[in-house]
């Protein structure tokens, strides 16, 4: 019927109509790809990873406050990083969660007092008492704060609902992050320990790529094998640093290191952007 009309109506308008199908015809099996039902089982495979990271959380948070209270300066220390990873893992959807956020994980900066903020609360006002003051003098009261937020964390996220495009839109976020202002060492600026967040942050996007990868079309394929080898390149790169209980402190990264990693983490965030719109998420 339309080829009917357009003869009708003259070669020009034949043209239009053709190429408007034409463009039905490219867009059209990319967007049905990822029908709505198909984004199901990765994001209930992602809650189950969250919640495993969650009860890893709550224990290794419960033992890190313990050596807290107790005063024991060094065992507290050694808890600090290994501790956050589990937190780390999980920061692609912080945004959903962005007050307890704010309590866990929050920076001296974010406050307008710094460190003498009574608002500053959490692992990095702990960090700054074990790391900068080498002490545990006044800190039993963060470190039960603490340990209230992390157990309220694992209340809401068993009743948290997961947006897909929150999920992989917040994957691409975190890499942006690491890339802009955590590569500069200001998350652990007291302790150091900043290869232990880069490599939870890491693990933790990377998951959400392996569990929404199978989404992609056989044309997407160049794109899956770019961002896995910028994804084996961060590895790589932190592997270097690795010790027998974790990771050299930051200050060892060589400046080529560095550059590299940031040109990865960038490659990272931008490709995490594109995946959201090639799942259709906008
Ligand atoms: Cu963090």
């Amino acid at each position: 019927m339309q080829i009917r009309l357009s003869r009708d109506i003259g070669s020009a308008a034949f043209i239009a109509i053709a190429c408007a199908f034409a463009n039905t015809a490219i867009l059209v099996p990319a967007n049905a790809a990822v029908e709505p039902r198909a984004l199901v089982a990765p994001v209930a495979d992602y809650k189950i990873y969250v919640t495993g990271k969650v009860r890893e959380l709550v224990t290794d948070t419960r033992a890190f406050t313990d050596a807290v209270k107790a005063g024991d300066v060094a065992k507290a220390k050694a808890l600090f990083a290994p501790t956050r990873t589990s937190y780390e893992a999980i920061e692609p959807i912080a945004e959903l969660f962005s007050d307890l956020d704010a309590a866990i994980d929050s920076r001296a900066d974010d406050h307008e007092q710094a460190e003498k903020d009574s608002g500053f609360t959490g692992f990095h006002r702990i960090e700054y008492g074990l790391f900068e003051q080498n002490s545990t003098a006044g800190l039993a009261p963060y470190a039960d704060k603490l340990m209230a937020d992390v157990l309220e964390l694992q209340k809401r996220i068993a009743s948290l609902t997961f947006p897909p495009d929150k999920v992989v839109g917040g994957a691409a976020v975190l890499m942006e992050e690491v890339a802009a202002t955590k590569i500069s060492g200001e998350e652990d600026r007291y302790s150091h320990t900043d290869l232990w967040d880069f490599q939870a942050n890491f693990d933790g996007s990377r998951k959400i790529f392996e569990l929404f990868r199978p989404l992609l079309g056989t044309d997407d394929r160049a794109f899956v094998e770019k961002v896995e080898a910028n994804f084996a390149t961060v590895d790589k790169i932190l592997a270097k640093y690795k010790t027998a209980d974790g990771f050299q402190t930051y200050d060892k990264l060589t400046d080529a290191d560095r550059k590299v990693l940031s040109a990865a983490v960038n490659t990272l965030a931008e490709d995490l952007s594109t995946l959201r719109g090639k799942l259709g998420l906008g």
